[in-house]
């Protein structure tokens, strides 16, 4: 491929920006916003809870972990800890990861029982030599650090499982209540960013499914001197295409957030065979200079953003809509 379709493929031409790599970050810059937290999602508690922390010096690790907390404990967000909607089994499984601004991570996947998936993720980056931990050791671990186990399966998720049951059509919705899992990014008044995402996963998913949430590189990727992204919707889409990785790289070659979760949100449209109408992704993203930005394929995406000016959720571009 020629350098000129090359520019045509990658969507620089469409943005009329060229690969100035000029505009690469540099750790000197200094961001003039922070702090700044943003989520996917309608979640203004979860911002708030990080804000809190964030205004009083506090680190963005925390803030991440706190804000994410809020959501897992919600009983009534049906995508993310307890209250979310089961496996085509009946069993809640939990995915979540963590990153802080020194390139360390810490992941669980298919955690049963415990709600707190993202503080597991956290213990595993802090306390194990490992980034993943799965299942039952996931599981183990987190009971071994004091955490306890609960049901997660609640009365209304049960009983939306049972009447899914019915026909058993495995279908990924999108938009979920607008609520969905929760991807968190912060930068602190030290300007390190870090970042979070936590998942219940696919409503109805085959038993043992894993998703793109707490998986990094595709989930959610910091990188401290660029900035971070995070992902939602359907998750084995953003893992085909590492797609928060992708838009980490694009905003480290001089793109803005929205450009860069724009441009990844195209790789998955442009694809051969893409089915990009029937399903959802949305990304958000943050650069170093505390900038923000979210872009999504369908109309109903939204990011909750918390800095100085307050804490208000703004509706995502979408694909059909031209930056
Ligand atoms: C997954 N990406 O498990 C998650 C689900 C999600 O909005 O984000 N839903 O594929």
């Amino acid at each position: 491929m020629d350098r000129r379709s090359f520019i045509k493929s990658t969507g620089v031409a469409t943005l009329g920006i060229g690969l100035n790599y000029s505009k690469t970050f540099s750790s000197n810059i200094k961001p003039t916003s922070n702090p700044v937290v943003i989520a996917t999602w309608d979640v203004k508690n979860a911002t708030n809870k990080a804000w809190d922390i964030l205004i009083k010096n506090g680190e963005s690790l925390d803030a991440i972990e706190q804000g994410c907390r809020v959501e897992e404990a919600n009983k009534d967000g049906q995508s993310v800890g307890i209250g979310g909607l089961p496996d085509r089994d009946g069993n809640v499984t939990l995915d979540a990861c963590i990153m802080n601004h020194k390139g360390n991570c810490g992941s669980v996947v298919y955690l049963k029982n415990i709600k707190h998936a993202i503080s597991i993720a956290r213990l595993v980056m802090e306390k194990t030599p490992h980034v993943i931990l799965a299942g039952d050791g996931a599981k183990k671990f987190a009971l071994s650090m004091g955490f306890f186990e609960e049901n997660l399966l609640t009365d209304k998720s049960k009983s939306d499982w049972i009447n899914w049951k019915k026909n058993e059509k495995y279908k990924p919705i999108i938009n979920v209540e607008n609520h969905d899992t929760i991807g968190m990014l912060a930068i602190d008044k030290n300007n390190n960013i870090s970042g979070g995402c936590t998942t219940s996963g696919l409503a109805y998913k085959m038993q043992g499914r894993v998703g793109d949430s707490p998986i990094i590189g595709s989930g959610l990727f910091i990188d401290n001197e660029v900035g971070g992204a995070v992902a939602t919707g359907l998750g084995e889409e953003v893992l085909k295409t590492v797609g928060s990785f992708l838009v980490v790289e694009l905003m480290r070659q001089g793109y803005s957030p929205t450009e860069a979760c724009k441009i990844a949100i195209e790789r998955i449209v442009k694809k051969p065979e893409s089915n990009y109408k029937n399903f959802q992704v949305g990304y958000i993203a943050i650069n170093k200079n505390g900038e923000t930005g979210c872009y999504a394929i369908q109309e109903g995406f939204s990011m909750t953003k918390y800095d100085k000016s307050g804490n208000s959720n703004i509706k995502s571009l979408f694909h059909d809509k031209k930056i």
